[in-house]
């Protein structure tokens, strides 16, 4: 016969140091683009996942598996943890992984679900995820969390992040990168680089 699967829970720590025998698990949120990286992670009960904020301004909030982009009843949820260019420290979100049951994840900035800012812990296979996707690219729009629930909020230093910030100009727009600024025209080569049209050593901001 069927029995319910009993809930395992696990002393909640403030801290990020998972108990022995468990590991600390980066991912990144946001960046050059809205997304998770990597958008899949097995972990184990007593892991803790690290979510480092990059540029934008985004949050991991937990959905059901068949309601992507709204929020899970009881779910975690992070807030919105912003990252501008300049920042020497990282915001995070540890959360201690208390099942080894599939968790669906989104962010529920703006248009970031329908983009496919999605991740999944502990999916069943890879094909869950790309399924997972395509289900969040195919909602209206997000619902925002709430309280910040299922982890704690806190920060580490950028040079121990697990990413590199995108270079200034390209963050301002989101992901997309203004265009290069009007430089002489080069010949129309393919060579054009972007994200080097500007040093950023140039840039003072104090015009006005
Ligand atoms: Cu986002």
């Amino acid at each position: 016969m069927l029995s319910t699967p009993t809930p395992i829970l696990v002393a909640r720590q403030n801290d990020t140091t998972p108990a022995a025998g468990n590991k600390l698990i980066p991912v990144v949120v946001g960046g050059p683009q809205d997304t998770f990286v990597p958008n899949q992670i097995s972990a184990a009960v007593g892991d803790i996942v690290q979510f480092q904020f990059s540029n934008g301004n985004h949050t991991v909030t937990q959905a059901a598996q068949n309601a992507p982009c709204t929020p899970l009843d009881g779910g975690i949820n992070s807030g919105h943890i912003p990252f501008q260019d300049g920042q020497t420290t990282v915001g995070t979100f540890n959360m201690p992984v208390t099942s080894t049951y599939a968790m669906f994840l989104y962010c529920a900035t703006g248009p970031h679900c329908q983009e496919g800012q999605i991740i999944v812990i502990n999916p069943t296979d890879a094909q869950q995820v790309l399924d997972y996707t395509k289900a969040s690219q195919s909602t209206e729009k997000s619902i925002d969390g709430t309280s910040v629930i299922g982890g704690t909020v806190a920060e580490i230093q950028l040079a121990n992040a697990a990413f590199v910030p995108a270079p200034a100009m390209a963050a301002a727009a989101g992901g997309g990168g203004a265009p290069p600024a009007a430089a002489a025209p080069a010949a129309s080569s393919s060579s054009a680089v972007t994200a080097k049209a500007i040093q950023p050593s140039s840039i003072t901001n104090v015009t006005g």
